[in-house]
């Protein structure tokens, strides 16, 4: 399983609106004979992968699967159809497909005389790689990771404005690694024009990698020609609303699964008080500033009570940062 979810990881950005799983095949002696991710819209999923590799091998064996194998006919035939006629003896999947259409794969294999066993690293997988689309599934909506770099009195520029470089190399690489695993990048006109940002996934010497996001930006204000984001080297959509629930209902509508909002503090504001916050990203860096604006700006609090509360899921170091992933508490 911990392969499958490795695999499954590396489909990150590339799956949606699909879950992006992982699948081993082990023969009837426990070897692995195939290894498969879910592929883009409209091609197989990560089972049909791995079987494909095993071939007569996966025969008597078992497969390893991230989500529960579906049984429905969507844009392909059912994985469960697959297994069935691969003839493995076993599946053991980590995490129960919630999605209506697709669901109950379980019980059809067991139908065919096939054990099934559901839950193996349930917990890594649902925090890991479906963690987005169980989210989108669940709450017809893209998650929505909120990314910020701030010095240690949260100040995300000096008073000045200039920001280059708040946060290390370290965060800054561990970000551009990010940004190829999601579906699209979220900002707002005012970054735009102050910071100018690029928004694409680059490698250390700025070489651009494999899989762009696509750069949202929100608001109602005008664009500079010159902008970084028009510059043809990914993807660009413009949303006409400062209202953040709209913004992620036409993300959905595009199929949009995993969001990462970079800001500034106005937007990321307007989304914390929406509500529309599902986790906190930080990187705090050891300086400080003692001016300047802060990572987040009005979020409809007046009073302590009122605090938008979150729970801390991991907290690292990134190089000499505080790496910190808050996730929103449900209460
Ligand atoms: C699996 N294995 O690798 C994935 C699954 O429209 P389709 O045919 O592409 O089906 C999409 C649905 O299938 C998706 O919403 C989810 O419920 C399931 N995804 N299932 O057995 C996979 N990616
Ligand atoms: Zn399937």
């Amino acid at each position: 399983m911990r392969s499958a979810v490795v695999l499954a990881e590396r489909a990150r950005g590339t799956t949606s609106p699909n879950p992006p799983v992982g699948c081993v095949v082990l023969d009837s002696s426990g070897t692995p004979v195939g290894a498969g991710a879910t592929q883009p819209p409209g091609g197989p999923h990560a089972e049909v992968v791995a079987l494909r590799q095993a071939g007569e091998r996966a025969r008597g064996g078992t497969a390893v699967v991230t989500l529960e194998p579906c049984a429905h006919h969507g844009r392909t035939p059912p994985c469960t159809d697959a297994l069935i006629a691969a003839g493995v003896k076993r599946v053991v999947y980590a995490v129960a497909d919630p999605n209506p259409v697709a669901s109950g794969g379980a019980r059809t294999l067991q139908g065919a005389g096939i054990q099934t066993e559901g839950g193996l690293l349930a917990d890594e997988v649902t925090k890991g790689p479906l963690r987005a689309w169980l989210h989108y599934v669940r709450h017809a909506r893209p998650h929505v990771t909120w990314k910020y770099a701030a010095t240690l009195d949260g100040r995300v520029a000096a008073a000045d404005g200039t920001s280059r470089w708040i946060s290390s190399e370290v965060s800054r690489a561990e970000v551009h690694e990010l940004r190829g695993q999601v579906d699209a990048i979220i900002i707002g006109t005012g970054t735009v024009r102050v910071d100018d940002p690029a928004l694409t996934a680059r490698a250390a010497d700025g070489t651009p990698g494999a899989r762009q996001p696509l750069r949202v930006v929100v608001g109602s204000g005008d664009l500079p020609e010159t902008a970084r984001v028009l510059d043809g080297s990914a993807e660009t959509v413009r949303v006409r609303s400062h209202d953040p629930a709209e913004v992620l209902a036409v993300l959905r509508d595009r199929g949009v699964v995993d969001v990462l909002l970079e800001g500034g503090p106005t937007v990321a504001g307007a989304f914390a008080g929406a509500g529309l916050v599902d986790r906190v990203l930080a990187y705090v860096a050891p300086t400080l500033l003692g001016a300047g604006p802060v990572a987040l700006g009005a979020s409809g609090v007046s009073t302590i009570t009122g605090a938008h509360r979150y729970t801390v899921e991991e907290a690292t170091m990134s190089g000499p940062d505080v790496r910190i992933s808050a996730v929103r508490a449900r209460n």
